[in-house]
Order: C-alpha cells, then sequence, then structure tokens
C-alpha cells in the first residue's frame, strides 16, 4: 500500500511539473506572438512596396494584380544558323572553320550512313532481317554533334543516331553484324536489329523503351562529375520522348544535381505517326529548358556547322562549369519512322519532297564544299560507287556468318548458371532434338562458349 501511495505521490509531482512546464512554454509563445503582431503594429505607416516575397521556392517580387501567365511568353524561340540553304556561311565569326579534310570527313560520313541506310532497308524489305529504321535527313544533327565531343565523353542514344556511332568509328562490319544478329554481334544477338551498343567506344547500347536513356544518362553524369576527369555525357531522344515522364526526372535531377550533360533533342516533326502539334502545346522543347533551370538553344539541324558549333560550346560549359545543357536541334524524319510503319498514311509526298529536295543537310554541306572547290561531280560519283561497294562487301560477309551459339540465349546475366536456367536449357535441347527438322543448327555457332 505504501508503495502505490508513494508511486502515485511521484505521478503526481511529474504531471505538475510537465504542466507547470507545458504551461510556460505555451504563455512564452503567446508572449512571442504578442510582441510581433505588437512590433507589425509599431511599425505604422508602412510601404507594402517594400516587401519582398521570402518564400524559399522562389526568387520572386510581388504583384498586386491578378494575371495568368500567357504560355507564349517564351516564344518563337529563334533557330541558330551557320549556313543558309545553299551552303553560304552568313556571319562569318560563326564560321567553325574546320579544314578542308575535316569537312570532307562530314560530308564522307553523312553520306555513308545514308547508303547504309538504303541497303538494310532494303534489306529487311527483302526478308533478310527482321527490322531497321532508316536516319534519312537527320544527318546533319549526327554528324554535327558527334564532331563536337571528346572521345571520352559517353553517348546514351535512342535508336536514331547511327551517325554518331559511325562517326566515332564502329566498322560497317559491326553495324552489319548487330543488324544481322551474328555470331560477329557484340549483343551476341540478343537485340533487336539498330539496337548497338560499344564498350570501347563509350556508346551505351540502345533499350527500346522511350526515354529510359534520360535519367540513366542524368545519372552518368553525376558519376562523371564525381570523378572530375573532364568529361560530359551526351543524352540523345526525339520530341516525342520528351512527352515521357523519364525526361522530365533527367532533366531535373541534371539540373539539381548540376551534371555535365547535353541533352540532344532531335526535333524531326513526327513520333510515329504523331506530328509535333499533336505532340505539344508550347514552343518545342528548347522552350522547357529555363523551366528546369538549363542553359538552352534552338538550332537548325540540317546546318551541321550550326549543330557542331552549338554541341561544342555546351560542351565546353558543361564539364566547366558542371551544368546541363539543352540542344534542340529542328530537322526532318524523311524516312518511314521504321520498317514497321508507311507514313503516306498520315503525311503527303509533298511534305516530305520538300524537305528531301529543297532543306536536306548533305546538299547544304555538299553546296559548301563545291563552293571552294573541295569536291566535284567526278568525287562525287567515284565516292557513291566506293561507299557503296564497302556497304555491299560488309553487308555480304555478315550474311554469311553463322548465328551466336545458340546458349548465350542463357549466360551473362548471371555469373554462374543457377538451377532454373539449366532446366531450361536442357528443356530447350530436348524440344531441338525432338524437333530438329525444324531447326537449321547449321547456322549456328558451335564453338564452345568463354563465360
Ligand atoms: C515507352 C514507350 N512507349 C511507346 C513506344 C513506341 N514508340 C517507339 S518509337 C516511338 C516514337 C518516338 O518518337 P520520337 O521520340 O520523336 O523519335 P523519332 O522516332 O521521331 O526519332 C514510339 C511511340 C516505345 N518504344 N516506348
Ligand atoms: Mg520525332
Amino acid at each position: 500500500m505504501a508503495a502505490v501511495k508513494s508511486m502515485n505521490k511521484l505521478y503526481g509531482v511529474c504531471v505538475h511539473a510537465a504542466r507547470r512546464t507545458a504551461g510556460l512554454k505555451a504563455s512564452r509563445l503567446l508572449q512571442h506572438r504578442a510582441f510581433r503582431v505588437g512590433a507589425v503594429q509599431r511599425q505604422q505607416p508602412f510601404d507594402s512596396s517594400l516587401e519582398k516575397p521570402q518564400f524559399p521556392g522562389a526568387s520572386a517580387e510581388f504583384v498586386d494584380h491578378l494575371e495568368f501567365i500567357q504560355p507564349n511568353v517564351i516564344s518563337g524561340i529563334p533557330v541558330y544558323r551557320v549556313m543558309d540553304r545553299q551552303g553560304n556561311i552568313i556571319d562569318p565569326s560563326q564560321d567553325p572553320q574546320l579544314s578542308k579534310e575535316q569537312v570532307l570527313n562530314f560530308y564522307q560520313k553523312m553520306t555513308l550512313l545514308n547508303t547504309m541506310d538504303r541497303i538494310l532497308y532494303e534489306s529487311q524489305r527483302q526478308g533478310r532481317i527482321s527490322f531497321y529504321m532508316t536516319n534519312y535527313g537527320e544527318e546533319g544533327t549526327h554528324i554535327g554533334s558527334a564532331a563536337a565531343l571528346d572521345p571520352e565523353d559517353i553517348v546514351f542514344g535512342q535508336y536514331r543516331e547511327a551517325g554518331v556511332l559511325m562517326y566515332r568509328g564502329f566498322p560497317l562490319d559491326m553495324f552489319m553484324a548487330q543488324c544481322y544478329a551474328n555470331a560477329d554481334d557484340l549483343g551476341k544477338g540478343r537485340q533487336m536489329p539498330v539496337h548497338y551498343g560499344s564498350k570501347d567506344l563509350n556508346f551505351v547500347t540502345i533499350s527500346s523503351p522511350l526515354a529510359t536513356q534520360i535519367p540513366q544518362a542524368a545519372g552518368a553524369a553525376y558519376a562523371l562529375k564525381r570523378e572530375n576527369m573532364n568529361r560530359a555525357v551526351i543524352c540523345y531522344f526525339g520530341e516525342g520522348a520528351a512527352s515521357e515522364g523519364d525526361a522530365h526526372a533527367g532533366f531535373n535531377f541534371s539540373a539539381t544535381l548540376e551534371c555535365p550533360i547535353i541533352f540532344f533533342c532531335r526535333n524531326n516533326g513526327y513520333a510515329i505517326s504523331t506530328p509535333t502539334n499533336e505532340q505539344y502545346r508550347g514552343d518545342g522543347i528548347a522552350a522547357r529548358g529555363p523551366g528546369y533551370g538549363m542553359l538552352s538553344i534552338r538550332v537548325d539541324g540540317n546546318d551541321v556547322f550550326a549543330v557542331y558549333n552549338a554541341t561544342k560550346e555546351a560542351r565546353r560549359r558543361a564539364v566547366a562549369e558542371n551544368q546541363p545543357f539543352l540542344i534542340e536541334a529542328m530537322t526532318y524524319r524523311i524516312g518511314h519512322h521504321s520498317t514497321s510503319d508507311d507514313s503516306s498514311a498520315y503525311r503527303s509526298v509533298d511534305e516530305v519532297n520538300y524537305w528531301d529536295k529543297q532543306d536536306h543537310p548533305i546538299s547544304r554541306l555538299r553546296h559548301y564544299m563545291t563552293a571552294r572547290n573541295w569536291w566535284s561531280e567526278d568525287d562525287e560519283k567515284s565516292w557513291r560507287k566506293q561507299s557503296r561497294k564497302t556497304v555491299m562487301e560488309a553487308f555480304e560477309k555478315a550474311e554469311k556468318r553463322l548465328k551466336p551459339n545458340i546458349e548465350l540465349m542463357f549466360t551473362d546475366v548471371y555469373q554462374e548458371m543457377t538451377p532454373n536456367l539449366n532446366k531450361q536449357r536442357d528443356a530447350m535441347w530436348r524440344h531441338m532434338k525432338q524437333y530438329k527438322e525444324h531447326y537449321p543448327f547449321e547456322l549456328f555457332d558451335k564453338e564452345p562458349i568463354s563465360q
């Protein structure tokens, strides 16, 4: 009993003490508030125009009229260009002054890409490969940007940037091996055609789901910044992919984490059959940059020098200042979206012809070269012949090559094969042996595989 009594007493003391403390705190708070109100009252007369917003989320001014911001405040972002459509330099101070050798290299890469596209597109039509995507009309965006980078910079592509990989030195044999999914393919035949990747050339393997590369690129750029190796990331995407949520995540992370990255949007007018006027309501993709706090520019993507200058400067500053840049390159997708598409269902032949004949990046560069006597009709003829021959040779070689060892289907995910994978592999062999007349074993590589 005595113990209970003393416990109750102790409890009473504690409660009393707690109430006293709470009471004291409350009255101090009230006093504090009262003091504040008093302080405000004593400040009369007061000039409200001197007040500044203190919110942590924005630096801005107060206004006393109700007005919604017009969406076209940032509208009609100009298109930076160096050459006119006839290949004349408009302002000599903007001429990148590339050597004849460099310009010829640009031209040869742009046209070689074009020739490779033609042959692989035809090969899909003939049923020799399963799928293909051409780059027609966008050659200037690829070569101009690739040339402005350092080979150590990391490239994250969408799928229509084969010219970037070509500029970096990916051989025709490797392009063909990937599209044919043969035993020489670096991806071991596991990916759809055009999903290239090259560790040696710092070109991250293409993923089909749109925009996945954008946050991945932001993460890679953050890692490069932490390594402090003077390297940058370039991340290519289409204006359609820019509508994905992943694009927002990538832009915002790059801006807030201050990453050395160039977001390079190829605005080619379409996302399969969706034209840009159904894709967005603002002023294209460049207009979004300021919203994320990114330095942004719109360039003429059919002017290889404009693309080169913009990328070079963005790359220089991205690394020097650790901040992201957004380049929107305006261009036009002359080909169908892919071999699974027929674009005549949603756009006119006249529209396509305009870009093919009047505003093409290859012809613009050719005008520039011709005006300097760097390129003649004969040069053109012999280059066309030679490049077609090289592409055809690579094509024929790839077609003859064996397919990868079938067992490679099960490797590379785990360091050691797991019991369920072993079971699946055994089941596959049982099935293949039972129905061997349906499987052309002789076309597959049988060399033992090394893991
Ligand atoms: C998440 C996702 N949604 C849809 C698709 C189907 N798809 C493939 S390409 C494409 C259009 C992309 O257009 P854009 O980004 O403008 O690139 P472009 O093809 O014009 O180069 C669509 C909708 C996809 N691959 N992934
Ligand atoms: Mg597009």
